[in-house]
């Protein structure tokens, strides 16, 4: 197929493409390790890393050459019968993460929902809460995923504008707030707790140290299910395998996405013991391609590949040096450098009129890719592959670019 440039890609897209996205000015057409490269071969570091659905590298090898050996022998033969791969996947994945079962489902999104659907399921069958009392709880500032019940639970006006109406039955209490969870939980038809261990989008928002493991007990005291959406801060990124493993938090209900498939294609998946999972009968719950013979195939070696590269231990160690490096960058637009593992993110104080995005901008023009969350904060999570070297190299070209201010 014939190459086509940076900006005809652009023009392309702003025809036909719905402009439900604003991206950076940036095309890539090449993907490989911790680099992307434009069609004119530009090279980049990408410290995005797909939102953390990348995080053994683009196109690691090993994940690849599964895709292409699976591709050729077995796709999809959906849930209406049985495949060779998805048992052995489920026994591998539940035995990484410490479950009894697993539910496959593909995007973030459905993965959520289907926590969601679980814990009301279990709220109604096993709790005894009255039927369609069952209430979660979530928090604000949160981000699960697009469809029209998780969004019932945003916080945030550009996801919920124009959507309605809202699904019932969530309420929401402030992030890193014990006393709000301790009061909410006070309801009787509360069935489950929905929290990610970090807040991405909400600007890598670290909370305090303790909280997820207080907030684990208070559930447990009233008997409701602690769901961990760890779509973006767990396989390795925040430096354990699962960010909660910070706190030695285990929680209930389990949800799994992004990089679990190393960036390849849609995987999720929900962990939970089996008198929660098995709340769900047959033919409850599923999807087409939820626990395909080539995702399966795919989400073992991305998992492998964590293990055998050591890349939670790799996250920890590079994200200090990286965050050492910038927390002693003394510049007027570097308010706080925040962030575990390689989930790291720089509050970006504007300084005459200059804000994140022209920061993000000059970052591209010296060869670093990441993108500014909520206006004024710009996210660095670059692959988990990352060296030393790699990591000192890209803490120069941010100081350096924000010196450019
Ligand atoms: C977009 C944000 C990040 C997630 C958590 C579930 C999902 C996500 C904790 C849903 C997805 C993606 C979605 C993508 C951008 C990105 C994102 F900016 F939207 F919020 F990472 F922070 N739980 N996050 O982070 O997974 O259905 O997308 O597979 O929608 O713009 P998905």
């Amino acid at each position: 197929m014939k190459q086509i440039s940076s900006s005809e890609a652009m023009e392309l897209e702003a025809k036909y493409g719905a402009h439900n996205y604003h991206p950076l000015p940036v095309v890539l057409s090449k993907g490989q390790g911790v680099f992307l490269w434009s069609p004119e071969g530009k090279r980049y570091f990408d410290f995005l890393s797909a939102y953390s659905a990348v995080n053994q590298g683009h196109c690691h090898p090993k994940i690849i050459s599964a895709l292409k050996e699976q591709a050729e022998i077995l796709t999809l033969t959906s849930r209406a019968f049985y495949n060779n791969l998805l048992g052995v996947y489920e026994k591998y994945v539940t035995e990484t993460f410490g479950y009894d079962m697993v539910l496959p489902m593909n995007s973030g999104a459905e993965g959520d929902e289907t926590a969601l659907k679980l814990t009301r399921k279990w709220a109604y069958t096993v709790k005894g809460v009255p039927e369609n009392k069952a209430k979660i709880i979530a928090c604000a500032g949160n981000f699960h995923g697009r469809t029209i019940s998780i969004i019932s639970m945003s916080t945030d006006p550009d996801c919920t504008n124009g959507f309605g109406p809202f699904t019932p039955g969530f309420e929401i209490v402030p992030y890193n707030d014990i006393p709000a969870l301790e009061k909410a939980l006070e309801d009787p038809n509360v069935a489950g707790f929905l929290v990610e261990p970090i807040q991405g989008e909400a600007g890598v928002y670290v909370p305090t140290e303790g909280y997820l493991k207080k907030a684990y007990e208070l559930c447990k005291a009233k008997n409701v299910l602690f769901i961990g959406d760890e779509i973006q801060t767990g396989i390795a990124r925040t430096g354990k395998m699962l960010a909660c493993d910070h706190e030695n938090v285990k929680p209930d209900v389990l949800i799994l996405g992004k990089a679990l498939s190393g960036g390849t294609m849609p995987v999720s998946a929900v962990l939970a013991n089996k008198e929660i999972m098995l709340a769900i009968k047959p033919g409850e719950h599923g999807s087409t391609f939820g626990g395909n013979p080539l995702a399966c195939k795919v989400a073992i070696a991305a998992l492998e590949v964590v293990k055998e590269e050591k890349l939670a231990e790799n996250a920890e160690k590079m994200g200090q040096i990286f965050r050492s490096e910038l927390e002693n960058f003394d510049h007027p637009m570097v308010q706080i450098v925040r962030g575990k593992g390689l989930l790291n993110a720089v509050v970006v104080k504007p300084k005459e009129g200059k804000t994140a995005w022209d920061v993000c901008l000059a970052l591209r023009d010296n060869g670093l890719l990441a993108k500014p969350t909520h206006d004024h904060i710009i996210r660095f999570a670059p692959p988990l592959v990352i060296t030393e070297e790699q990591t000192r190299e890209c803490a120069e070209i941010i100081k350096t670019t924000f010196k450019q201010f």
